[in-house]
């Protein structure tokens, strides 16, 4: 499909505008939109501001008023065909007498999807597929989420070079350096469910909230969550009053992501200890894995995941790098990387 020079500056700025900084995140996508008047000058833009608000079709629409008769809409996902907690876009736009549309990702989601058709039927010009990598990759969790009808996991660990994240009589703080832990804290703000099994909660306790540098709580806190039937101390830093915790009373990933889908949760973290990233891993429910590695051995002590089944060489369990970073410099350098499950051939 064709698309103007400025139809593609306008995809970029509709992108843009949907990372505006401060969109709560799920269980709603980000979206961008950007009018363009016959001439391809800009009219009005909006974006989407969370769960409930105006989707960003509209918001612009609202900016334009009547100039957007013949205009040009560039947004960011194809609009929607739905009456939901909103009004569907797609009829909105044949009704501002918008002529052409161009949109990056085509709704994965069943009960929005069809603004497309409507709007060819209504005459309205459609052309899509414009920047929908950078588009998916914006809202990769719900995209995932939509298409798999279960969260997306990342499972996080630290461990030493010898793949060890506590020495032998269990200590565990700290394994990485201090710029490695912030940086965690910064993905975990990307999650919309941080899960821990029970065996984590006894032994290491921790808080589970998300901290800025200064060790300081977010305003907003993901949901913590705890897998496992294990009774536990309600007196655990995990059950109090700085984030919303869950139990999820089950051995089974499966089951445990269902619930958490069920919740409109896109984004798992799974923060360990080993016998639920090894649960997660034997399942093959791990989607990235994000390992921050201290330049550091232990030679003995806890690994980062246990037992998954692998007994012989042939069997390894072989990721690929995305991302490799080195994290923090001089004696507090780290690496983090970034890795997914590599298809087993
Ligand atoms: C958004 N923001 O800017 C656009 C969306 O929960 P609702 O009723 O607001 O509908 C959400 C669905 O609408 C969403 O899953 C997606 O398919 C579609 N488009 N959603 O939240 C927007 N354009
Ligand atoms: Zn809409």
């Amino acid at each position: 499909m064709e698309f103007s020079a400025s139809e593609q500056r306008a995809m970029r700025r509709a992108l843009d505008l949907a990372r505006t900084p401060g969109v709560p995140l799920g269980p709603n996508p980000r979206v961008g939109c950007v009018l363009l008047d016959a001439d391809g000058a800009e009219i009005a833009e909006g974006y989407h501001r969370g769960a409930g608000t105006p989707h960003a079709e509209a918001a612009a629409l609202g900016e334009a008023g009547a100039d957007a008769r013949g205009a040009t809409a560039v947004v960011t996902l194809e609009p929607c065909n739905h009456t939901g907690r909103t009004g569907p876009c797609a009829q909105a736009m044949v009704e501002a007498g918008v002529a052409r549309v161009v949109f990056a990702q085509p709704d994965p989601n069943p009960i929005a999807a069809g603004g497309e058709s409507t709007l060819r039927a209504a005459g309205v010009e459609v052309a899509f597929g414009l920047m929908e990598r950078e588009a998916r990759a914006l809202n990769r969790a719900w995209t995932f989420g939509m298409e798999h009808h279960r969260p997306f996991v990342t499972w996080k660990f630290a461990a030493t070079l010898d793949g060890r994240s506590a020495a032998a009589d269990g200590s565990s703080r700290w394994v990485t350096s201090h710029p490695a832990r912030v940086d965690a804290h910064r993905l975990r703000a990307q999650c919309d469910v941080m899960l821990v099994g029970t065996g984590t909660v006894e032994v290491d306790d921790p808080e589970l909230t998300v901290r800025d540098e200064y060790d300081e709580p977010l305003a907003h806190q993901p949901l913590r969550a705890v897998m496992g039937l294990r009774e536990l101390d309600p007196d655990r830093r995990i059950f109090n009053d700085r984030a919303p915790t869950i139990r999820l009373e089950t051995h089974d990933p499966r089951e445990a992501l269902d619930r958490l889908h069920q919740l409109d949760r896109q984004h798992v973290f799974l923060e360990g200890g080993p016998e639920l990233a090894a649960a997660f891993v034997r399942a093959g429910l791990v989607d990235e894995v994000v390992a921050y590695v201290a330049p550091a051995l232990l030679g003995a002590g806890t690994s980062a995941v246990g037992d998954f089944g692998i007994s012989t060489i042939a069997d390894t369990l072989r990721l690929r790098i995305t991302d490799v970073t080195t994290v923090g410099t001089a004696a507090e350098a780290n690496v983090r990387l970034t890795m997914t499950p590599k298809e087993n051939h």
